[in-house]
Formats: structure tokens, sequence, C-alpha cells
């Protein structure tokens, strides 16, 4: 009795166990740990300006390598073509107007959830380097740190931090390709001036072509720096098991670019890499916005996402064997713009929201009254804003804004706007002839503006409801420039008050 007794408990015993084995092994296979995040970002660098964008000037050999063992994302934006609101909209998972002051630049930060700390309070280890979020203050809110995280000074004092088995995620923020650019770094670089594309939205002359050849040598720089975490990652035996993304914040800058709702200053590179699990080699066409790596973080942590958080996750598309189209939901993106730089008379901004799709950029200017570039003479939303550091590109329209050439390109980058824009992205990708008023596209144009603001209702936007938010008159946290004094430059060039200042 005893005998068959103990031999029933033994096999409940190994029924339990294989149950358990074929469990783990299963578990092992295709589920994978919550994986590590290495976020690689680079500052105001436009979507195309990379080998595996197909830039054949810039030499990026490391991220051009991660891309094929990854997924590139041809259509990702970001929230508002501007550092501080970007940056604050990726960690909130949340549009800008609804994060009240962040939607300017030099702004505080809202008291609101961030992956982050969600991702800390989980269980993962959470540090950034360089800039993270901002410019701004964050202390003004009470954030006892920056909201990306502990800041540390390399990878490798983080990573002794690291416990055994513990999920980690790292942010390094670049300063590059940010002005000012290292000067003539270009000839040093391998890049030739002749081989440069020049947008047509610019001049095509050699002292434009020297100053984007300045900017993709810090371009080559960043994709150096992404060369040296990789072999860092191999090193540390963290390669198999983090998920490594390349992206930036925002887009270049140059006139039309950042702090403009032109792709030039919304559409960045995002490439996203961890062959053991996501099916390498592939481009996708759906679209994400940079707000929407908040819900993916947590959804690959395991973690709930909170209810304020209205992006939504891509896991779906990492996961998926195919390419192109994966989510045709995804067809859209909708951006905006409050405050850039603190460059127009009273600290006013320059309002806007634009909604991207495949075919059409339609945006609103709700303020069209205002200069779009900032009040001139100094347009100070493009580029160094008292000319303190150089802008070249810039510097040669201002002065030659009357010839014959430039003034089309002029008038396109620093004059006022309509309150109403639409572009047809396949016959004009470089969006410069504005179809608004065109008969033709008059349903369409009913039809963007429909959808634009049906989102903006839905999710309390202060320009489109009765909520209200001043953004006009919220601190712009840099003492400098709340007073700024044009540099020697601005001074020389456009003949400006040594006294000049945006308060007056
Ligand atoms: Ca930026």
């Amino acid at each position: 009795m005893k005998k068959v007794s103990l031999t029933t408990r033994h096999l409940f015993i190994y029924m339990i166990l294989f149950i358990y084995m074929s469990c783990d092994q299963k578990k092992n296979k295709s589920e994978p740990k919550r994986p590590n995040i290495l976020l690689l970002m680079s500052d105001n660098q436009s979507a195309d300006h990379l080998g595996c964008y197909g830039d054949k000037s810039v030499k990026t050999p490391n991220i051009d390598k991660l891309a094929k063992k990854g997924l590139i994302f041809k259509n990702a934006y970001c929230s508002a073509p501007s550092c501080s609101p970007a940056r604050a909209s990726m960690l909130t998972g949340q549009d800008i107007w609804n994060l009240g002051e962040a939607a300017n630049l030099w702004s505080s930060f809202p008291k609101v959830k961030v992956y982050s700390q969600l991702m800390e309070a989980s269980g993962y280890h959470i540090g950034i380097e360089g800039k993270g979020w901002g410019p701004g203050d964050e202390a003004v809110t009470g954030w006892e740190q920056n909201p990306g995280g502990t800041r540390y000074n390399s990878f490798e004092e983080f990573f002794n931090e690291v416990e055994k088995g513990q999920p980690w995620m790292y942010w390094y923020s670049s300063r590059d390709p940010h002005r000012p650019y290292k000067k003539e770094g270009w000839k040093n670089s391998g890049i030739q001036l002749d081989s440069i594309f020049v947008p047509p939205y610019l001049p095509d002359n050699i002292e434009v072509r020297k100053d984007i050849a300045d900017y993709y040598d810090e371009i080559q720089r960043f994709d150096e720096e992404v060369g040296s975490y990789i072999s860092l990652l191999k090193e540390m035996g963290e390669l198999e098991n983090t998920m490594i993304i390349v992206c930036s914040d925002n887009g270049w800058q140059m006139p039309r670019g950042l702090a403009n709702l032109y792709d030039f200053g919304t559409k960045i590179p995002v490439i996203i890499s961890w062959p053991d699990f996501f099916t390498p080699g592939r481009e996708i066409e759906d679209f994400i916005n940079i707000k929407d790596f908040a819900p993916t973080f947590l959804e690959l942590a395991g973690i709930t996402k909170p209810k304020q958080m209205n992006a939504q996750s891509f896991v779906d598309i990492l996961t998926s064997e195919k390419q192109g189209v994966i989510n045709p939901q995804r067809d859209h993106v909708i951006m905006a713009r409050e405050r850039h730089a603190f460059v127009r008379r009273g600290g006013l901004g320059y309002p806007g929201r634009a909604i991207r799709t495949n075919d059409y950029l339609f945006i609103k200017n709700y303020e069209p009254e205002r200069w779009p570039a900032g009040d001139p003479p100094l347009y100070g939303d493009v580029d160094a804003h008292m000319l303190h550091y150089d802008a070249p590109t810039k510097i040669y329209m201002l002065k030659n804004k009357n010839s014959q050439d430039i003034k089309p390109l002029f008038d396109l980058a620093f004059s006022k706007r309509p309150e109403y824009e639409l572009y047809n992205i396949k016959e004009d990708p470089f969006q410069m002839n504005n179809l608004s008023q065109v008969d033709e596209y008059k349903p369409i144009f009913e039809a963007l503006l429909s959808k634009l603001n049906t989102y903006l209702v839905k999710t309390n936007d202060p320009r489109e409801t009765e909520l209200e938010f001043d953004w006009d008159n919220t601190h712009y946290y840099k003492d400098r420039d709340k007073k700024p004094k044009p540099s020697k430059k601005a001074i020389e060039l456009l003949g400006l008050d040594q006294e000049y200042n945006y308060l007056d």
C-alpha cells in the first residue's frame, strides 16, 4: 500500500516537473526575456541623411550595418520640431498640447508618468548620458533628476551598477549634429562637396554645400559613436538581449527645417535592431510618432500603459515578419508646434498643428500675422537666433534676400505664411507649392482639416477646445535669452542696435 502511494506521488511530481520544463523551454524559444534597451539619439538630424536612407554623400557604415540587421522606419516623425517638446512627448507618450509648458522649448517638465520611471519601478536599471530631456528646467516642477533617468558619464559607469540578470535601459543622447558645426570639419571627412544633394528649398552654392558638409561631418561622428556603443555591448556580452534604437529628435537646423512642420523639421530616422527576435532587413512604411516609443518600451518591459499615455505601441510591427505596410491604420501622424526660441516681441510663439499622410501634408497656422521664423531682422527660429554662432546658409539667405534667385526661397523660409498650407507630397516632395487655395484640392483640404480637428478635439487640445493654455506667457528657462544681446555679427550684418532685444 505504502509502495503504491509513493509511486503515485513520484509520478505526480515527475508530471509537474515535465510540464514545468516543457513550458519553460517553450518560453525560452518563443518569448524573449525583458530586453535591455539602448537608445542612441542624435540631435537635429533629418531622416534622409544616412546611407541606409539613401544619402550618397554622408558615410554612416555603423548605422547602415545596424539597419541591415534590423528595421528601417521610412515614415517616422517627431511630435514637435523642437528639442524639449519632442523629447517630452517621447518620455510621456503624449501629444505636446497635453503637456502644458513642456510644449515649448526651454520649458519645465510636468509631473506626469514617464516610461523611464515606470521601467525603473518594475526593476529596470535606467540611465542617460548627454542631453536627455531638454533644454529646460525640470527642477522647478519638483523633478530631482532629468526625466530620462539618472545621469552617467559613460556606459561603463552605468553598466557597473547593473545587477546580474537585471534588465536595463540606457539613453545616449548625442549633441551631434546640433549647431554650431565644427568649422570646416568636412575637410577631413572624405565628403565631396560636389556630390552633396542640396534640396530645392535652399540655395545651391559653395557656402551652402560647405555648411551641409559640416553637418554631415557631425553625423559621421555620431555614426562612429554608434559603432563604439555596439562594440561595448559585444565586449560586455550584452548584445544578444539588447534592442538597439538609432534615431534623432527632430529635423536639421536649416531654413524650413527645425521649428517647422515641414518634413525637414519633423521627419526623423528610426532604426531598430534586435535580430534574435525581430526579423531583420525590413523597410517599414507605417507612420510612427516619437511619442509611440513610450508605450512600445513599456510593452516590451511587460508594463501596463498608463491611461494618459495615448500613444500607441508598435511592438506589432517589430515582431511582424512582413515589410512595407504592417498596420494599415498607421496611415498618418499628427504633429504640433508651439514656441521654439524666444524670438518674437513679447515672447510670442508660432502655434501650428499638422497632419501628414502618405500623399499630403496639411498645416494649420493659428497666428498667421506673426513671423514664422521669428521677428525680422533676426528671424531667430532659424539657426543661431542672435547669430551668436555661425549659420552660413541662413546668413547667405539674409544677405541675398532681394536677389532674383534667392527671394522666392527667402520668402518660403522667412516670410509670413497663410493660415492653411497643403502640399501634395508625390508632386512636390519638398513642400514648396501651397495648394490650400486651389479649387481642385478643396475636398482633400476639407477631409484633412476635419481629420486633424477631430483628433485635436478628442485629445483636448486647448487650441481647438474650451480648455485654455497660454503658451506665449510661460517662462523661457534660459536667463541669458530673456534679455538677448545681439552678437557682434548680428550688429554688423543686420545693423542692429547693441541694446536690441525681444522684450521691447
Ligand atoms: Ca533637437
